[in-house]
C-alpha cells in the first residue's frame, strides 16, 4: 500500500515539473529537419534529411529562385519574358538568401526594391468593396522593359513618434507616408488605397501548408466569444488548383491558399513571367505598350513545380540559447502578457508525401488568423475588405521562427509587413488593436522583463 502511494505521488510532482519546465522539443522548430547553421546562410538549407531526387529537385528550384529574368527576345530563351511591366528581376532580389527584404530606406526617399504596393480602389462610400485600381492594375510594378514605361516611382517620409516608457525609458517610432512620383499612365485618385508588404523571410513555408485547416480554424473567435478582446478570423480566398473558396495561409493578409499558387503569383506579377496558372500578363486595358509585348507561358509548370518544392523545403534553424535563464523567463512573459494569444507557439503537421513535412511538431509562433491590429498599422483609416474576407484594418500574424537571425542572413533588423520597425521592441510598440492590451502591458513591464521578451524573441 505504502509503495503505491509513494508511486502515485512521484509521478504527479513529475507532472506537475513537467509542466512548469520548459518543452525541450521547441529547440527545434521545424521538427526533425531543422537546421543548424547560424551563419548568413541560415535560411537557405533543405530541411535536413533531404537527399536524393528531392534534394536534386530543390537545387534546380533554388537555381529558378535566383535567375535573373531578362526581356524577350533575348539570346537566351531559357531565362527570358522579363515584363513587360515588373517589380524586380528575380525572386531572390527581394527575398535575398531566402530572408527578409528591408523594405524601407533609413532615411525619407525611394522605397527598396523588396517593398511592393497592391492597388485597390474603394467603389460606392457605404459598401467596403474595392476593385483592382483600373489603370494600374492589383499592384504597383515601377519598372518596364525597354519601350514600356514603368508605372513610377514609390517614395517615404517619416513622422516621428516619441514614446516614454513608465520608468523613463524612450523609443522612438518612425510613421512612414507614402507617395507615388512620376506616375506614367497618369496619378491616383483620392479612392486609391496602396497596401505596402515586404518580402517575408522564406523558412519553414512547407510545414506551415501541411498545418491542417482544423487546427487553425479552431483558433477561430470572429465574435470575440471567450470576451479576451481578440478575434482572429480565417482569410478565404479563391483557389485556383482547389477550383473553390480555401482557406488563405501565405502572404502579410493571408491572401494565398497554397505555396504553388503564392510562387506563381509571384512569377506572373513581381517578375512578370506568366505560367499555367497566371497565363495573361499584369498589363492593364489602358496600358497599350505592355498590351503589345505580351508573351505566353514564361515558364513550364514542371520549372514551376520545382520553385515550388523548394519553397517547401526551406528549413527553420534551431533555436539560440535555448536554456538561458533569460530567455526562459521572457518566454514566460511572452505568455503572462498574451503574445501567445496570437501567436500560438505549436502545432503537429498533417500528412505530406515528403517525410520531413508530415506529423512534424513544428513550433511557428503563430494562428496564421487575421486581426485589426489598429489605426496605426492599418492600409486606411476605414474599414474595406482589400484582400478577399481582409480589411484594411487587418493583418495575418506572421509567424516569430527565425526572427532573431534576420540581422545575420539580411543585415537589417526592420520587421512588420513594410518593415517600418527597426528592432523587435518597435514591432512590439506599434501593435495595437487587438494586441492593444498586451501592447500596453509590455509598456507597463519593468525594463528586465522587457529585455528577457526581447532575447526571447531573438532565440527564436
Ligand atoms: C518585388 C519583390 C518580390 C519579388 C521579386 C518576389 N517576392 Fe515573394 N513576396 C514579396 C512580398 C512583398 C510578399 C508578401 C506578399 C503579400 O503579403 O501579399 C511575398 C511573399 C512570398 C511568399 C509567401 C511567404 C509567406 O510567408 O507567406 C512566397 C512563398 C514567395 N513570396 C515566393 C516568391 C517567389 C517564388 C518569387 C519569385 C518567383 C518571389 N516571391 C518574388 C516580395 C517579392
Ligand atoms: C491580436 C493578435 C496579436 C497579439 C496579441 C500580438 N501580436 Fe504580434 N503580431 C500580430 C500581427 C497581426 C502582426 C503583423 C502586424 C503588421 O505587420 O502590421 C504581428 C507582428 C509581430 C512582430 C513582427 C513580426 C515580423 O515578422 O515582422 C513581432 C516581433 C511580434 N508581433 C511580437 C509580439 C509580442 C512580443 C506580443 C506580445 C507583447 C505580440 N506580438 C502580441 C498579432 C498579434
Ligand atoms: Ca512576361
Ligand atoms: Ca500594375
Ligand atoms: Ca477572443
Amino acid at each position: 500500500m505504502k509503495m503505491i502511494t509513494l508511486t502515485l505521488f512521484t509521478l504527479l510532482a513529475f507532472s506537475t515539473n513537467a509542466k512548469s519546465s520548459v518543452d525541450s522539443n521547441a529547440e527545434f522548430p521545424a521538427g526533425t529537419g531543422t537546421t543548424s547553421d547560424f551563419s548568413v546562410q541560415a535560411f537557405s538549407h533543405p530541411l535536413s534529411g533531404t537527399r536524393g531526387a528531392l534534394r536534386r529537385e530543390f537545387q534546380v528550384g533554388n537555381s529558378f529562385f535566383n535567375t535573373v529574368w531578362v526581356a524577350t527576345p533575348a539570346s537566351t530563351t531559357a531565362r527570358d519574358g522579363l515584363g513587360p511591366i515588373y517589380n524586380a528581376v528575380s525572386c531572390s532580389s527581394c527575398h535575398f538568401k531566402d530572408g527578409r527584404g528591408r523594405g524601407l530606406p533609413e532615411e525619407d526617399g525611394v522605397t527598396d526594391v523588396s517593398l511592393l504596393f497592391r492597388l485597390r480602389v474603394k467603389t460606392l462610400a457605404e459598401s467596403k468593396e474595392v476593385i483592382p485600381h483600373p489603370v494600374y492594375g492589383g499592384q504597383f510594378q515601377p519598372q518596364g522593359v525597354p519601350g514600356v514605361p514603368g508605372e513610377g516611382i514609390s517614395t517615404v517620409r517619416f513622422e516621428k513618434i516619441q514614446i516614454q516608457y513608465h520608468d523613463g525609458f524612450f523609443a522612438q517610432l518612425l510613421k512612414p507616408i507614402y507617395s507615388f512620383l512620376a506616375l506614367n499612365y497618369g496619378p491616383f485618385t483620392e479612392a486609391t488605397i496602396a497596401s505596402p508588404r515586404v518580402a517575408p523571410q522564406m523558412i519553414g513555408l512547407g510545414l506551415i501548408e501541411a498545418i491542417k485547416e482544423s487546427d487553425i480554424l479552431k483558433n477561430e473567435d470572429p465574435f470575440d466569444a471567450n470576451g479576451d478582446g481578440i478575434s482572429g478570423r480565417a482569410n478565404r480566398v479563391y483557389s485556383i488548383v482547389n477550383q473553390s473558396i480555401t482557406l488563405g495561409r501565405f502572404g502579410w493578409k493571408a491572401g494565398k491558399a497554397n505555396l504553388i499558387e503564392q510562387n506563381a503569383a509571384a512569377f506572373n506579377g513581381d517578375i512578370g513571367i506568366t505560367s499555367p496558372l497566371f497565363p495573361e500578363e499584369e498589363c492593364t486595358q489602358t496600358q497599350a505598350a505592355c498590351l503589345n509585348l505580351k508573351t505566353a507561358e514564361d515558364i513550364t509548370i514542371e520549372r514551376l513545380n520545382a520553385v515550388t518544392l523548394y519553397t517547401q523545403l526551406l528549413s527553420v534553424p534551431a533555436r539560440r540559447n535555448f536554456s538561458k535563464p533569460e530567455v526562459i523567463k521572457g518566454q514566460k512573459v511572452f505568455h503572462q502578457i498574451s503574445c501567445a494569444s496570437c501567436h500560438t507557439p505549436s502545432y503537429i503537421t498533417g500528412d505530406s508525401p515528403i517525410e520531413g513535412l508530415a506529423n512534424q511538431r513544428i513550433y511557428p509562433y503563430s494562428d496564421f488568423l487575421l486581426h485589426d491590429m489598429g489605426d496605426g498599422l492599418a492600409d486606411d483609416l476605414q474599414e474595406y475588405f482589400n484582400e478577399d474576407e481582409a480589411t484594411t484594418r487587418e493583418w495575418r500574424t506572421p509567424p516569430l521562427w527565425g526572427l532573431g537571425l534576420i540581422p545575420t542572413v539580411n543585415g537589417h533588423s526592420r520587421y512588420l509587413h513594410d518593415g517600418r520597425a527597426r528592432s523587435l521592441e518597435e514591432a512590439i510598440l506599434w501593435h495595437g488593436g487587438e494586441a492593444q492590451k498586451s501592447r500596453d502591458a509590455f509598456m507597463q513591464l519593468p525594463s528586465t522583463d522587457r529585455s528577457n521578451l526581447l532575447e526571447f524573441l531573438n532565440s527564436l
